[in-house]
């Protein structure tokens, strides 16, 4: 069964608890549950992971990637403008990824309109709010369908 990684960087253990204007009233166990029941339907063997921390992150693209899962659904949150190590760690492993924005990045601050992973992913959505996620999920089965062997 194709393996997919959903992993959401630091703060996003707070959606749906602050700043809903910004980020919707959806929790993150509320996206996974949803994410769960689509990769139940899709025959896809889904697994998500949270972290702060940076190292922890790359810890987990690391595992992903040597143990075959096939494409990682990523929300680096805030590491998207700092982390080098992370992209690396995507590089490093040759794990694909599709990188999801809850908010859209390009009509915020500027500091938020680089991404140190837009131009090692397959393809980025930013601005759907959760849905995002669903999207990704429907775009990572289409990849895995195109790639498949
Ligand atoms: O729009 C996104 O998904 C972001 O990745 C969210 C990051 C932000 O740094 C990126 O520029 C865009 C922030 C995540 C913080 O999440 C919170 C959720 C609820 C309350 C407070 C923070």
């Amino acid at each position: 069964m194709s393996q997919v990684l959903v992993l959401n960087g630091p703060n996003l253990n707070l959606l749906g608890t602050r700043e809903p204007e910004k980020y919707g009233s959806l929790r993150l166990s509320d996206i996974e549950k949803t994410l769960a029941e689509e990769a139940a339907d899709l025959g896809v063997s889904i697994s998500f992971f949270q972290s702060n921390s940076e190292g922890a992150l790359v810890d987990r693209v690391q595992e992903a990637g040597l143990s075959g899962c096939e494409v990682a659904i990523v929300n680096p949150a805030g590491y998207s403008h700092t982390s080098v190590p992370l992209r690396d760690a995507f590089l490093g492993v040759s794990l694909p990824l599709i990188e999801v924005h809850v908010s859209n990045i390009y009509a915020r601050e500027p500091f938020r309109h680089h991404s140190y992973f837009s131009d090692i992913a397959i393809g980025t959505l930013a601005g759907f709010g959760p849905a995002g996620y669903s999207m990704a999920l429907t775009a990572a089965y289409a990849y895995i369908q195109n790639n498949a062997g």
